[in-house]
């Protein structure tokens, strides 16, 4: 009887699956702009250069490995498939080989010894960088499930949209994070500008990055933290030396108070969102969700779930699960009187 060996042709579809994958993943990161998607193939900054290099470098050595050990499984799986005018040829036997056997234990230690130098040493480089005297500094806060942004050398708080100042050769300016959580563990990821570092509830940890060109970066929660873990996006805008000044002055006002939306800071002040908001120059002094003084000045609502229009902006104070069901804000309730002045409030603090 004739019987196909069930395992025969699967190394070489698994491998060729398996590189087919890698050069469609590889062509949409490079296909799109470098603001489109969180990409680790365009960095945009000194830590985000480091890892760029030594992804190439172990890239180069596994894809070595790849091809040397596909192509040598290819030629075997052919040279010596059963063919059928020898249907019984059992191949020479060989029990054991001290240089064989030598060779395959000692060459694959030697690699995972330099994979394992290399990238130490860029982890190091990396973290041992001394903050210059003059650096940014900034605070941020993991939360379920968006982020706080504090710079206490200024006495601004935002959340979500993080903006730093690029820093040039003629003028270096890096920003230095120290992260901590409010709750459980997250991960900040913004893959241009440099590597994840964790957020961890009483264990405060250090990154830094200096955007070498102006723009957005998009980044994204890395750690798995409840169920809108994957709705914790991060936009950080590096901005030049005169639109960040300009930036900072105007998160440092009070917010503005119109006095066509009074009716909607009354609400505001009267129900449960000034216990967990703060808009300052109010009364709300809520520190559980995000600092809404200057909330207009951001692009998006909710940690990037949706753009900052007055229309999702009503859907979300009617109810945030309309587009984030798991967040930590309830719906109200509110009528829907109480809902547009609610938005044409919100809509003033620019
Ligand atoms: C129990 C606390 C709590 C109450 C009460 C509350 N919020 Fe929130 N709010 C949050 C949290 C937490 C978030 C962040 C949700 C997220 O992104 O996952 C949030 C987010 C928001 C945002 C989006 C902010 C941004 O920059 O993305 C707005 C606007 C907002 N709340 C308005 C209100 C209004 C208006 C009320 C009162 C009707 C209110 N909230 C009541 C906790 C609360
Ligand atoms: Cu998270």
């Amino acid at each position: 009887m004739k019987m196909q060996h069930p395992l025969s042709p699967s190394p070489i579809r698994s491998g060729l699956s398996l590189a087919l994958c890698v050069c469609a993943f590889t062509l949409r990161a490079f296909a799109d702009g470098p603001d489109s998607i969180p990409n680790t193939f365009a960095p945009a900054s000194t830590p985000a250069h480091e890892i760029y290099n030594l992804s190439l470098f172990v890239l180069t050595i596994t894809g070595a490995l790849f091809v040397s050990v596909a192509s040598l499984l290819t030629y075997v799986c052919i040279r010596y498939r059963r063919k059928k005018s020898h249907p019984i040829n059992e191949p020479p036997q060989v029990y054991g080989s001290l240089q064989v056997e030598l060779a395959w234990t000692v060459v694959p230690i030697l690699i995972i010894v330099v994979l394992f130098l290399t990238t130490a040493r860029f982890i190091f480089a990396i973290q041992d960088q001394p903050e210059p005297s003059d650096a940014l500094n900034v605070t941020v806060i993991g939360h379920q499930f968006w982020w706080e942004f504090r710079y206490p050398g200024y006495g601004v708080v935002t959340a979500n949209e993080l903006h730093i100042p690029v820093s040039t050769h003629q003028r270096p300016e890096p920003t230095f994070l120290r992260l901590i959580s409010a709750d459980v563990d997250h991960s900040f990821w913004v893959p241009q500008l440099a590597g994840k570092t964790d957020l961890i509830p009483n264990h405060p940890n250090e990154m830094w990055m200096d955007p070498d060109e102006p723009g957005l970066y998009l980044g994204q929660c890395a750690q798995y933290c409840g169920i809108e873990h994957a709705m914790m996006l991060i936009r950080v805008y590096a901005d030049t030396p005169a639109e960040f000044a300009a930036w900072i002055k105007n998160q440092q006002q009070p917010a503005v108070n119109d006095p066509a939306a009074a009716a909607g800071r009354r609400i505001f002040e009267t129900q449960a969102c000034m216990v967990c908001h703060t808009i300052k120059g109010t009364r709300a002094l809520g520190t559980v969700g995000p600092d809404l003084t200057h909330f207009m000045s951001r692009a998006t609502i909710a940690a990037g779930a949706a753009p900052n229009t007055p229309a999702n902006l009503r859907s979300w104070i009617q109810n945030p699960a309309n587009f984030k069901p798991g967040a930590l804000m309830p719906a109200m309730h509110l009528s829907n009187e109480q809902i547009d002045e609610l938005v044409a409030y919100l809509t003033t603090l620019r």
